[in-house]
């Protein structure tokens, strides 16, 4: 594949992802997406000798700020759910990628965004990361594992804050509350996933995957939860109020939900 919206760099056995649409803030398109599915499905499987991953958002300013609401004008119950399902698949790569995957965290994450470094096995943030899941502003949910994943790492209390309020939380709140492994100076987290990825590559590879697999089924029983998001999510897509946020944000003006 041609990719066009990652910028992949192989550097010492390590694949350096940056997510490269920095004028969308590197919003999650369809083709964004596609790309990571291939890379994480096909390419970095082949890949011999990987010692692991790190994704990044190209420029200073975001991680990913989310799915690309520019393309939610025709989602409705089907294609929303069928949307969402293909976003937690891919996600799923991430997580059930054998060798280790690092987020590195430089700035917004929101959203998909948030979603998309929940997938990684482990978190490294700048100091001025934001994370988020600002959906309900837009009259929708998480449809990436959102609602899943961030109970799981951050218990089910401040979770629903998070996702009720859609406030966003600093890069220091994200490490105490366990979201992420470590807070560096801005310019200072794709080192310091390096520097990770480099202790992790001295173990044993088949015992780490293990462990990532391991790890990954402590959750299974809880897979009903992913089907239920990706049904909630579709039938967000039905409502009004979801016409009118994702078409506030995009007329840039508040929105005024009605319930409906
Ligand atoms: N999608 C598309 N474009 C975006 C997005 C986005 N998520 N975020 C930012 N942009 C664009 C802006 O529209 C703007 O474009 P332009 O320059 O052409 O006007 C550019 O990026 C810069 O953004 P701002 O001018 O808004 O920058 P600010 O510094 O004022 O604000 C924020 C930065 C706070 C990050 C703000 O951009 C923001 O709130 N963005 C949206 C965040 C959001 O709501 N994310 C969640 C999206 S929904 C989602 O991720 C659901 C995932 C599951 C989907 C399931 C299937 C569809």
């Amino acid at each position: 594949m041609q990719y066009e919206n990652l910028n992949i760099e192989y550097q010492d056995g390590i694949a350096l992802i940056t997510i490269n649409r920095e004028k969308a803030l590197n919003a999650l398109n369809s083709q964004t997406m596609e790309e990571l599915e291939y890379f994480f499905g096909t390419d970095g499987l082949q890949e011999q000798n990987l010692k692991g991953v790190i994704i990044t958002g190209a420029g200073a300013k975001a991680f990913v700020a989310g799915a690309d609401i520019t393309e939610f004008k025709d989602l409705d119950l089907e294609r929303g759910a069928a949307f969402a399902k293909h976003g937690q698949d891919i996600f799923n790569l991430i997580e059930r990628f054998p060798r280790p995957v690092i987020a590195a965290v430089n700035g917004f994450a929101l959203g998909g965004g948030c979603e998309l470094a929940m997938a990684c096995h482990l978190r490294v943030a700048s100091e001025n990361a934001r994370f988020g899941q600002p959906e309900v502003n837009l009259g929708l949910i998480p449809g990436y594992g959102g609602t899943q994943r961030l109970i799981r790492y951050i218990g089910r209390g401040k979770a629903l804050e998070l996702l009720m309020t859609a406030d966003m939380i600093s890069a220091a709140e994200a490490l105490q509350l366990g979201l992420v492994n470590y807070v560096t100076a801005p310019g200072g987290e794709i080192e310091k996933a390096t520097e990770l990825l480099q202790k992790i590559a001295q173990k044993a590879p088949i015992a780490i995957s293990k462990v990532i697999e391991c790890a990954n089924a402590y959750y299974e029983a809880g897979q009903a939860g992913f089907q239920h998001e990706k049904n909630a999510f579709g039938t967000c897509c039905t409502t009004e109020d979801f016409k009118e946020g994702s078409g506030a944000f995009l007329e840039k003006r508040k929105a005024n939900f009605q319930g409906r």
